[in-house]
């Protein structure tokens, strides 16, 4: 028996709005026996009580390409098993479990364990050097750490004299020798763990996930959510992703992202679809060959990793993928985090045997907002239209392109085709709670009963939206939010640097690239060795997936009257655009981040 709350046919577009709404959707979870929510209990033990706890819930790939299967029952025994770990380490309810790991199992019996917990789990990007790592934990509180014993020694051991609160770090793959100080045996603590477990009585309004974001200033943003949002992650699964009974799918977003939690795990166990886990690297053949022989039927991915495909058509140009590999299995294909080109999705048409349909949403949202529904064509180059349950809004902005507020009110722009900033109506169930211990941003982000997403858009007059650039100085590089700060801090931890300004520089693949422009302190010289070294310090210091990808010296930063380093400035030079010239900063298309002088709103 499949879970019921799966609907095998998907309506159209205007009926599925019509009659949706969320109250009634409510009747989609099971709910806890005694009353109140759990994400963990809707994504593994509804499951069993229906009957289909023997069903694959995942094909987990490991990096040499052999799988492993875990039904939903094993998933419960390994995520029992894991809570009971917290219990016997005297983890507190609504204390933070922090994850650096990429895509193994242990992720999953981590990550389920501490939602049916009632204890708040935190992922982080492996891609993170030691101090981005760092600062989240601290700013999150993390009491419980779960990594590998690889990324233990390069990645937390260097600042573990620094997180007084961290009590557990448990190594997923300890190994025959002895262990670094401080940490124990995973695979030992859950082995003497009981395997079973019940569910902690969480309701709607209790924490469950913590998600670093980053904005232009200060320190990484900590968007809460709390359990309701599974209603959310649920209803858009089937929804946006289109997600039905037999589906295998396939998200291949990191563990460290939004992404990887509500569509990574959450959304398609709570459906009770089998999902595929790729531990590997990115790889076109392997990725085709994932397709292949998983028989995969639901894609969802990034337009910078469909560039990448492009870009790499295995076979040589004369043969396309859908003749060298068998994607017949596969049905829907859609992408998350930047604006995906019109090329991407006709390639897809052309590669695949599908269209590519886009999704749009943010960290602080939880869950896909606007998307192109499954059963409309693509219209290349839009996001889509706000799903059922969502009210979207182009809001008339000034000229720093936030929305106006004026005595608490804001005006929509009604006209087809007028730029705005994107809001949706306070109202649905994943939305973001707070930012931890940062109420002032939290509060900025609404105006007159709606979220400012800090996204510019067009609406057409068929109600479609259409990515128009951020209102701010963030980078979005291969789909992940770079803050500025973060990077120009780590810059000026180096001897040499007085000041720098970072920036993303548009890039035909990544979306964009960050890059750094530099003073430097008067004792020091700029030269082709210095800029090498200052690309390794950063490097070593934020990690790969944060770190400046090219460095250039100026003698002179921009600054506004205020002394800030005018990022927008340096954009415009580097585009070699008029610097006065605002509108034209915005780009279409990639890397589209814009840049404003003004205080951070978000
Ligand atoms: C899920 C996620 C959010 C920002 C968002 C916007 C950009 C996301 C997009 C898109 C164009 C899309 N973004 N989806 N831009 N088209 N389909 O991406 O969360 O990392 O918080 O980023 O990403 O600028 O505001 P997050």
């Amino acid at each position: 028996m499949m879970s019921p709350s799966v609907s095998p046919v998907m309506p159209d577009y205007d009926s599925a709005r019509a009659t949706f709404n969320w109250q009634q959707a409510r009747a989609r979870l099971a709910g806890l026996p005694g009353g109140g929510v759990n994400i963990g209990y809707e994504a593994i033990d509804r499951h069993l009580l229906e009957g289909i706890g023997e069903h694959v819930a995942l094909r987990c790939i490991s990096r040499e390409g052999t799988t492993t299967t875990l039904t939903f029952a094993q998933l419960a025994d390994l995520s029992s098993r894991f809570a009971n770990t917290l219990d016997a380490l005297d983890v507190a309810r609504g204390e933070s479990v922090f994850t650096l790991l990429g895509r193994c199992p242990e992720l999953y019996a981590t990550v389920l364990g501490t939602l049916r917990a009632g204890r708040v789990l935190c992922p982080l990007f492996t891609a993170f050097g030691p101090e981005p790592v760092r600062l989240r934990m601290d700013l999150g509180e993390a009491r419980v750490l779960v990594t590998t014993r690889a990324l233990y020694d390069k990645k937390v051991a260097p600042v573990r004299a620094r997180l007084p609160d961290l009590r557990q770090v448990l190594i997923t793959d300890p190994g025959d020798g002895p262990l670094p100080v401080g940490t124990s045996s995973l695979p030992e603590l859950m082995a003497a763990a009981p395997c079973d477990f019940t569910v902690a009585a969480t309701d709607t309004a209790d924490l469950a996930l913590l998600h670093f974001t980053s904005g232009t200033t200060g320190s990484p943003k900590g968007a809460m959510h709390n359990h309701g949002a599974v209603l959310a992650h649920q209803v858009t699964a089937a929804y946006a992703l289109d997600l039905r009974e037999g589906d295998v799918f396939w998200c291949t977003a990191d563990p460290g992202w939004v992404t990887g939690m509500s569509y990574g795990i959450i959304g398609p166990l709570t459906l009770g679809v089998t999902t595929v886990v790729d531990a590997g690297d990115f790889e076109p053949r392997r990725w085709f060959t994932v397709l292949a022989r998983e028989r995969v039927t639901v894609w969802y991915t990034a337009p910078t990793a469909l560039r990448m495909l492009m870009r790499s058509t295995p076979g040589g140009d004369a043969v396309t993928p859908r003749e060298e590999y068998d994607l017949s299995a596969l049905r829907f294909v859609a992408s998350v985090g930047e604006p995906l080109n019109p090329e991407a999705v006709r390639w897809g048409e052309e590669a695949l045997g599908l269209p590519v349909h886009d999704t749009w949403w943010q960290t602080e949202t939880g869950a896909i907002m606007i998307a192109g529904f499954a059963a409309d064509p693509v219209r290349p180059g839009s996001m889509g239209r706000p799903l059922p349950g969502v009210e979207a809004a182009v809001l008339e902005c000034g000229n720093d392109d936030r929305a106006t507020v004026t005595n608490g009110h804001v005006r929509i722009a009604e006209a087809p085709g007028a730029r705005g900033e994107l809001a949706l109506r306070v109202g649905w169930p994943s939305m973001f709670c707070g930012y931890l211990h940062d109420r002032r941003r939290y509060e900025a982000c609404f105006a007159d009963g709606w979220y400012l997403t800090g996204d510019l858009v067009t609406r057409d007059a068929d109600g479609w939206y259409w990515f128009v650039g951020r209102s701010d100085d963030v980078i979005k590089s291969a789909g992940h939010l770079i803050g500025p700060f973060e990077v120009e801090s780590a810059l000026m931890e180096h001897p040499a640097v007085a000041e720098a300004g970072v920036i993303g520089r548009p890039d035909a693949v990544a979306g964009a690239v960050v890059k750094a422009f530099v003073s430097l302190r008067a004792e020091y010289t700029a030269g082709e060795e210095l800029r090498r070294e200052l690309l390794a310090f950063a490097r070593k210091r934020l990690g790969s997936a944060v770190a400046p990808r090219e460095i250039e010296f100026e003698p002179d930063l921009p600054r506004t009257r205020s002394g800030k380093v005018m990022r927008r400035l340096l954009r415009a030079r580097e585009l070699g655009l008029p610097a006065g010239d605002l509108s034209s900063l915005q780009t279409s298309g990639n890397a589209s981040d814009r840049s404003g002088e003004s205080e951070d709103r978000r």
